[in-house]
This record gives C-alpha cells, sequence and structure tokens, in this order.
C-alpha cells in the first residue's frame, strides 16, 4: 500500500505529501531537484513526460500528475479519512472549486514567475514578465481571501479542515507570498497557520520551508 512520490521541498509535492500524512500512508519519497532541472532528465520525462513535479505513483503503478487529480484521486481512495466532503455535497464543490482555481489560473503564474526565459525572446522582458505573474498571482490570492474565506474559519469550511486549505496555504507562500501574504491576506495566513499546526502537516510544512516571513 506504497505510495511513491516524486517531487521537491517548496513545491507543489508538499501538499501530496501533507495529504499522505493526514490519511497515515506511507510513501516512498524520491527527489527530483529543481535546482539543476532534474525534472527536465529524460529519465524523469519518461514518468511525467511534462517535466513538472509532484508525480504520484499509486500501489498498483499507475501513474498520475497534476496535483488537482492527485489530491482528488486520493480523496476517492481513502473515504475514511474524511479529506474531502462526500461526494454530491456543496461543500465539496466549494472545495473543489477553489482548489481548481488555485490549480489552474494560479499555478501557471508561478511557472512565468520561475522561468520567465520560456515564455519571451529578449531577456530584458523578464523582469517585466515576472512582475506581472506576481501581480496576476496576487488578485487571485486577493479572491480567495475576499470570496472564499467568508465564514469563521480557519479553514475554507469552517472548523472542518479539507484538501484545498493544503493548496491554499501551501500556494500562498509562492510568488514571494511568505512576505507579502501575513499583511494583505490575513485570512488566508491564518488557514496556512492553522495547516502549519497539523500534527501531519507541521513537519513536512517547516521540511518544505513555508513559514511565514512578514517583512
Ligand atoms: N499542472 C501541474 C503543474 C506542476 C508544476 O508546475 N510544478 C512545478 C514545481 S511546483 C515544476 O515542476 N516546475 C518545473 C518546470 O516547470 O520545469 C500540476 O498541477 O501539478
Amino acid at each position: 500500500m506504497t505510495y511513491v512520490l516524486y517531487g521537491d521541498e517548496g513545491s507543489g509535492s508538499g501538499p501530496v505529501e501533507m495529504a499522505l500524512a493526514e490519511i497515515g500512508a506511507p510513501v516512498d519519497l524520491r527527489s527530483v531537484p529543481l535546482q539543476g532541472d532534474h525534472q527536465l532528465a529524460a529519465d524523469y520525462r519518461r514518468i511525467n513526460p511534462m517535466g513538472r513535479v509532484p508525480t504520484l505513483i499509486l500501489p498498483d503503478g499507475t501513474v498520475m500528475t497534476e496535483l488537482i487529480a492527485i489530491l482528488v484521486t486520493l480523496d476517492d481512495r481513502h473515504r475514511d479519512a474524511g479529506l474531502l466532503p462526500p461526494p454530491g455535497s456543496s461543500a465539496r464543490a466549494v472545495a473543489l472549486r477553489w482548489m481548481a482555481l488555485l490549480t489552474g489560473e494560479f499555478y501557471p503564474h508561478v511557472t512565468r514567475w520561475d522561468y520567465p526565459e520560456r515564455f519571451i525572446d529578449d531577456p530584458a522582458q523578464a523582469k517585466s514578465l515576472r512582475d506581472r505573474a506576481q501581480e496576476m498571482g496576487r488578485e487571485i490570492m486577493r479572491l480567495v481571501e475576499e470570496q472564499a474565506l467568508t465564514g469563521p474559519g480557519p479553514y475554507l469550511l469552517g472548523d472542518r479542515f479539507c484538501l484545498t486549505d493544503l493548496v491554499i496555504a501551501t500556494l500562498s507562500r509562492w510568488l514571494g507570498g511568505r512576505q507579502w501574504i501575513p499583511g494583505h491576506c490575513p485570512r488566508i495566513e491564518a488557514l496556512a497557520q492553522a495547516v502549519a499546526a497539523r500534527p501531519a502537516c507541521a513537519a513536512i510544512w517547516a521540511r518544505h520551508r513555508l513559514a511565514s516571513q512578514p517583512t
């Protein structure tokens, strides 16, 4: 019943690791250092042709890529862990809506910020591309702050933790968020702190260096 997770510290493998820890499932962690572009190596691309992390190999050998698909699959396979509200419920619809927004809309801005050279011919344009990616990412975080986290908190669904909290918490640290979020999005910051304090998540949160660094 062991999962194999390919990832790197500070990357999208963090929320997958935390989800597996919440389940209590054994995991074999395989490091793919983004520093040095090991994700683009031919042997890794045979597993994940996009050259990205995370990649999760299910115990039966099925290869899973794409953070949202990985997390929903873990919920499918471990319903007793209560990682998402039940299928058909409005609470699950809310959780999936915001998870999809962050993985589908925010994540691509991270790629522009991390690898601007992929999107431009003239290196002189890199700074303006990165600035624009950061601002567009911040617009999405403001949306989460103002339109998703309208309840009593600290989590998206109030005091009921779900997988979307792992996604909001982790992605809120990116694009300079460890410095920016605490002063601009207090509800997201409270959610991140609540995730960081969860017994199953705390050590993983620390190892992925996700702690806030307010300016
Ligand atoms: N659509 C993918 C995006 C994954 C992604 O962009 N991961 C980043 C790290 S957090 C990555 O591997 N970047 C390396 C690259 O683009 O070369 C997902 O949802 O999992």
